[in-house]
């Protein structure tokens, strides 16, 4: 029976990297694949982890907790088809639920080793509230405290405290027998995404779901608190301090970035990666597309205006067809 493990978790909070850091360390004699539901028009993860692993399924517009179930499992299969993997990690969208991609597992015959979500310890207390970030922790067995570098052991406890609560606040249980899902969970502390090796060791093997209850609700993340995101194609010709300028004048609602740009000063791509004030740049060998760069947060609409009009080597669209 192949493997799985989803990887879930808020915007920004360490799944890529968990994946590139850990996955790679703990897995290289499996056959691994990858399946990556990018938030954002362009994936701009497939384009980074296609250079670490052969495989990697990107599930681009929309998220598979919504609309794309079919999709996710028409690519799942085709991967299995194609490469016949061990294992298959599946990295959701930071403005998914992890529960009906585990159900699409399920249905697809994989069994689920376990559903990890990853937290941002350092950022924890800015995103707390959102109604999907809560979901995403109820929704798990195996909760990573991830960006440890970044807090103290108290403000570490502090958090610790404050997932417990979630967790026992929003764990998912079966609607219909009113039994949780999950019989147990762990907490396991990371930095950079490195996890010890029993994380993935199958003691947290999450139990086929029985009669589930087909009035599952599924929380409707599309309007409240609703994250959203814009896609900005940038001018030639621009500098890399012109990336840096729009990174530090970013209004408080966009919260993550993502991009990938080239630049006149450097002579590679260079992708970027900004979460809650942090960002991080890496070269890419080669990106042929245009550059770009996403804004992503809660209702960012006003704020995309605000840097559009501000930098005119940004082209955001200002109307998106609806879907
Ligand atoms: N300081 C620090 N930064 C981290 C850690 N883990 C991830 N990051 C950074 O956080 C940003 C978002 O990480 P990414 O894996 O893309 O998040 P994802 O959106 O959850 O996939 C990147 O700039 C990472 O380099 C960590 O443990 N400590
Ligand atoms: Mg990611």
């Amino acid at each position: 029976m192949i493997q799985s493990f989803i990887i879930t978790g808020f915007l920004g909070v360490g799944k890529t990297t968990m994946l590139t850091n850990t996955v790679k360390e703990h897995f290289s004699d499996k056959k691994v694949a990858i399946v990556v539901n990018e938030f954002g028009d362009i994936g701009v993860d497939g384009n980074i982890l296609s250079n670490v692993y052969s495989e990697v399924l990107e599930i681009s517009e929309g998220c598979i907790c919504c609309q794309l179930a079919q999709e996710f499992e028409s690519g799942v299969i085709e991967i299995i088809n194609k490469y016949n993997p061990e294992i298959i990690f599946v990295e959701t969208s930071g403005a998914s639920e992890p529960f009906p991609i585990f159900l699409s597992l399920q249905n697809l015959g994989i069994s689920v080793e376990g559903v990890i979500c990853v937290v941002d310890s350092k950022n924890l207390d800015s995103y707390k509230d959102n109604s999907t970030a809560k979901y995403q922790i109820g929704g798990s067995n195996i909760i990573v405290l991830n960006k440890t570098d970044l807090v103290n052991n108290d403000e570490l406890e502090a958090v610790k405290k404050d997932v417990i609560a979630i967790k026992e606040q929003y764990n998912i249980k079966n609607t219909l027998t009113g039994k949780m899902i999950f019989n147990n969970y762990v907490i396991s502390n990371a930095e950079q995404g490195i996890v010890n090796k029993d994380v993935f060791e199958g003691v947290y093997k999450v139990d086929e779901i029985v009669g589930l209850a087909k009035d599952y609700e599924h929380l409707d993340h599309t309007t409240k608190d609703s994250i959203t995101q814009k896609v900005a194609y940038l001018k030639d010709d621009i500098a890399f301090s012109d990336v840096d300028e729009v990174l530090k004048s970013l209004p408080k609602g966009i919260y993550r970035v993502k991009g990938v740009v080239r630049v006149k000063d450097v002579p590679n791509p260079i992708v970027i990666n900004y979460s809650f004030g942090n960002v991080s740049f890496e070269e890419l060998d080669s990106y042929e597309e245009r550059s770009i760069m996403i804004f992503i947060g809660e209702s960012i609409d006003n704020d995309v205006n605000v840097i559009n009009d501000k930098f005119d080597f940004l082209n955001i669209p200002k109307f998106k067809m609806s879907k």
